[in-house]
């Protein structure tokens, strides 16, 4: 069993991780609709990496015979206007979920749960490497993505990427 204040936060942060998912699938889409495809290919590993990663703080939950309660998620509410844009918004998100792990690991720590502390140090580096990587996106588009040619081959490189599942096992 785990503490009240822990198992909310984790659902919370399930509910999070669900709307981070929707939230780069409304990006996602927005790259497919301008012919970007390789940028709404990347995007779209987003959308599995955050659903994965929902699925993870789940079976946390289960594991430990606490009741998972499913909320409604939000519609999409960042507005999308420009690359340029959508590429800070998405280090800005990056940034927010990374706060609410941290938030979730400060009770943990005061609760001395050492349990969720250790379930919770992928998180903490996970979320190192994905603003590294939404960061150097905004970089390198900064950089060469306003030139047609740098932006076509930008965008040939992001349609190489495809989804790792996570490493993390519960
Ligand atoms: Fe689930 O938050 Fe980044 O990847």
């Amino acid at each position: 069993m785990l503490d009240k204040r822990i198992v909310d936060l984790i659902n919370s942060q399930i509910n999070k991780e669900f709307y981070s998912s929707y939230l780069y699938l409304d990006m996602s889409n927005y790259f497919y609709d301008q012919n970007l495809n390789g940028f709404g290919n990347w995007f779209g590993i987003q959308v599995q990496e955050e659903y994965a990663h929902a699925m993870l703080f789940l079976k946390y939950m289960l594991n430990n015979g606490e009741k998972v309660v499913l909320d409604a998620i939000a519609k999409p509410d960042i507005e999308l206007n420009n690359i340029a844009q959508v590429l800070e918004e998405t280090y800005q998100h990056e940034l927010l979920i990374s706060k609410w792990i941290n938030d979730i690991y400060v009770v943990a720590y005061e609760l001395k749960d050492f349990k969720t502390m250790q379930f919770l140090d992928w998180f903490v580096k996970e979320q190192g490497e994905e603003e590294q990587k939404s960061n150097d996106l905004c970089k390198r588009y900064e950089l060469f993505g306003t030139d047609a040619r740098g932006l076509y081959m930008l965008d040939a490189e992001l349609s190489t990427r495809v989804f790792a599942a996570p490493s993390l096992v519960i």
